[in-house]
């Protein structure tokens, strides 16, 4: 480690103006980059193959992965003129890069399309925690698959990107000017607005940043003349000769700007270097915004430059060592760290010894190819090895997801069956035998209107007279108050049902969300509805209304509706069942129709009820238990009655069950109106990262 400076090198013999950055054999051995980086020497053909031809990559769908469309067109990057193969030192070691191409640029390319697809593709459907860490982690990986990883890999022979970040003010428009020999970059001013960062490059080099392969999605203009203030968003691409070939000078909008989008803005441009180059002033050195961006450097394990500038010259050994320990203290391992002392500027620009160390140190990393795969290995290799554990976080997430999609469907189901095994009870227990529906019984009972008679079918004919004026009446009683006991039944029970569902999804923050969204739509609906309603003189619900009929704590609007219409037509349906079992013994006693459902619809209510199959005694009397069935066992026979109840609840029951799966399936439709959430996206996932990992 060696402290590069013209005005050290008098006084500290370890700097020869030379960095030590030396690459180390292992430091490009595990490289996963090296294959990109060493491509310079692999055939053009190579560079140039259409990525759609590429190998499975290991992937599960490896045709799916190399076509994918929210990926950038791979068949465009090849067309970016190739930058010149950087211009190689004769004394550049070969054998350490031709032990690297055993990584195939375009198996690489094809895994990293794949796992860009499916990064995209995670279904992020309900609020759980974490979930919003998590989109803003897609947002990042995403971009750093797009502006540097892809271009990166079909373009290992472009020039190397440094990008130069630091404190406001330390100087670093002006040390790119002064590299460059030109003003590119504006100095000295503080953009509180303006968030335009410059690149500077040989013009040799300009088109492939002024291709989109390189950040696609930012805006470019290249710049005409002396810098003037740029546009917010835009880059300005600076060609000048001055400018070594094989490398570009990003200046880079204030990272430790307050404004968050230009911090923002300035990360994404560290994320698309090869190189960084920090700086930052003695001044401004202990600056908390300083470390942070050092420690996302570390933390990418990226390759970093450091400079301190504007040394006042009484202190300069002081302020190097105190930032030199910081650096060693925070972990950061930046070979190449340089100093520029205070001194005036001659039209702006830095004196040569200043800068050249840099500026040579840059034009070194350029042409030597050792030197240059180095970079571009550890830079690749660092942002990869971060999605060994980014990625599978990401595929916890979203099975984390997956569980909580299952555990609210659960709970909507649980409740629903549970409604459903109370219905089953509830039609055969007795308690709907009581009430009304007791008082109606006992004036049938009375009136001697449900007793069977001879001649039974047809009914109508035979029974005109006074027990047709008498009876209806009161078997019509007796029909609406097992109507109504039953149908407010099944309300009561799918009412319960909801609340319980409501309750329980609200005891969970993304159930909350789910149930606020989906009444929220259907408040919407149901006011259009409203609307086209009253326009169109149909009436409609006081808006007030609406609310309650959206409402997920209490069954839909229309059950009471739907649970009449299933009694009614399961009346009807009884009388043919009777009829059908009826026929074969050709009875001379019968029941007419009505009475027929009323006598079978009772006992089956209260097949369960406690003593129903006691056989009536003197002293217990004729009870609503025993009384239909002694009834139907006089016409049918004990054996037939059973078969005809059996017949009859299991339709019930049925029908029942409908209305009860038609209520469950509101939950449901709330579950997917969120989106998909299959378990398979974070299979997906680990597959797509352990196929990257394998072809690395
Ligand atoms: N005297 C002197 N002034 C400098 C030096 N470096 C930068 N400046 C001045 O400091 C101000 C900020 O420099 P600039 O390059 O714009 O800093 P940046 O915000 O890091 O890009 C400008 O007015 C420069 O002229 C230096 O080494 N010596
Ligand atoms: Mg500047």
């Amino acid at each position: 480690m060696s402290w590069s400076s013209a005005a050290a090198q008098a006084d500290q013999p370890v700097t020869t103006g030379e960095p030590d950055n030396v690459v180390e054999p292992d430091q490009t051995d595990d490289a996963a980059g090296d294959d990109a980086a060493v491509r310079d020497q692999a055939p053009p053909a190579d560079q140039t193959q259409p990525t759609d031809q590429a190998p499975p990559a290991g992937s599960a769908e490896p045709s799916e992965a190399v076509s994918a469309p929210e990926a950038p067109a791979s068949d465009t990057a090849p067309s970016a003129p190739q930058a010149p193969s950087a211009p190689q030192a004769p004394s550049a070691p070969q054998a350490p890069t031709e032990a690297h191409v055993r990584v195939d640029a375009r198996l690489l390319e094809a895994a990293l399309l794949n796992l860009r697809k499916r990064i995209a593709a995670i279904p992020l459907v309900f609020e759980i925690s974490g979930s919003a860490e998590v989109k803003a982690e897609r947002t990042k990986l995403l971009s750093q698959i797009d502006d540097y990883l892809l271009p990166r890999v079909r373009q290992s022979a472009a020039p190397v990107l440094v990008a130069l970040v630091g404190s406001t003010g330390a100087g670093k428009s002006t040390l790119v000017n002064s590299i460059v020999g030109a003003h590119v970059s504006m100095t000295g001013v503080r953009r509180p607005t303006t968030n335009s960062p410059v690149l500077a490059c040989h013009p040799d080099d300009i088109d492939w940043f002024a291709e989109n392969n390189f950040l696609p999605t930012l805006p470019r203009v290249r710049q005409e003349g002396l810098a003037r203030p740029g546009r917010d968003g835009l880059l300005v691409l600076a060609a000048s000769e001055g400018m070594p070939r094989g490398i570009a000078l990003l200046d880079t909008p204030d990272i430790d700007s307050v404004v968050k989008a230009h911090h923002e803005f300035a990360y994404q441009f560290l994320d698309a270097s090869d190189l960084w180059l920090f700086m930052t002033s003695a001044s401004r050195y202990a600056d908390g915004p300083v470390w942070e961006i050092l420690q996302h450097a570390r933390d990418r394990k990226a390759s970093l430059g450091v400079v301190l500038s504007r040394i006042p010259q009484t202190y300069r050994g002081e302020l190097a060592d105190h930032f030199n320990a910081m650096l060693d203290a925070n972990g950061i391992a930046a070979e190449n760290r340089f100093v520029i002392l205070e001194t005036p500027l001659i039209d702006g620009m830095l004196p040569p010894d200043a800068y050249q160390p840099i500026r040579d140190w840059l034009a070194d990393t350029a042409t030597r190819s050792d030197r240059r795969v180095a970079v571009l290995s550890q830079t690749m290799s660092g942002v990869l090895d971060t999605f060994k554990s980014r990625v599978p976080a990401m595929a916890a997430h979203v099975e984390a997801q997956v569980v909580l999609r299952a555990e609210l469907q659960r709970t909507a189901e649980a409740a629903y069956e549970r409604a459903f095994a109370e219905a089953n009870a509830g039609l055969k227990n007795g308690t709907l035998l009581t009430g009304e529906v007791l008082a109606r019984w006992q004036d049938c009972m009375v009136g001697g209107d449900l007793r069977p008679r001879r001649g039974g079918k047809p009914a109508k004919p035979t029974k005109k007279g006074k027990r047709a004026r008498r009876g209806p009446s009161h078997n019509a009683a007796l029909e609406g108050a097992l109507r109504s006991a039953i149908e407010s039944f099944i309300l009561s029970i799918a009412d319960r049902a909801a609340e319980h569902v409501d309750g329980s999804w609200r005891g969970d923050p993304a159930g909350s969300e789910l149930l606020e969204d989906a009444a929220a739509d259907r408040a919407r609906g149901e006011y259009a509805k409203q609307i086209f309603e009253s326009a169109f003189g149909t009436g409609g619900a006081e808006p007030s209304e609406a609310s309650q009929l959206t409402a997920f704590s209490r069954s839909s609007p229309d059950l009471p509706l739907r649970a009449a219409r299933a009694v009614g037509a399961w009346q009807e349906h009884l009388v043919r069942l009777a009829e059908a079992d009826l026929r074969p013994g050709a009875k001379r006693i019968s029941f007419d129709d009505e009475s027929l459902g009323l006598v079978v619809l009772v006992a089956m209510l209260g097949e369960d009820a406690p003593g129903a199959d006691a056989p009536a005694t003197e002293d217990r009397g004729a009870s609503i238990y025993t009384e239909p069935r002694r009834l139907l066992a006089s016409v049918f026979g004990t054996g037939m009655r059973a078969g005809i109840l059996a017949k009859a609840r299991a339709d019930l029951i049925h029908r029942v069950r409908l209305l009860l799966d038609e209520e469950l399936l509101r939950f449901v439709e709330v579950i997917e109106s969120a989106g998909p959430c299959e378990d398979v996206a974070a299979i997906r996932l680990y597959q797509a990262e352990y196929s990257l990992e394998a072809v690395r």
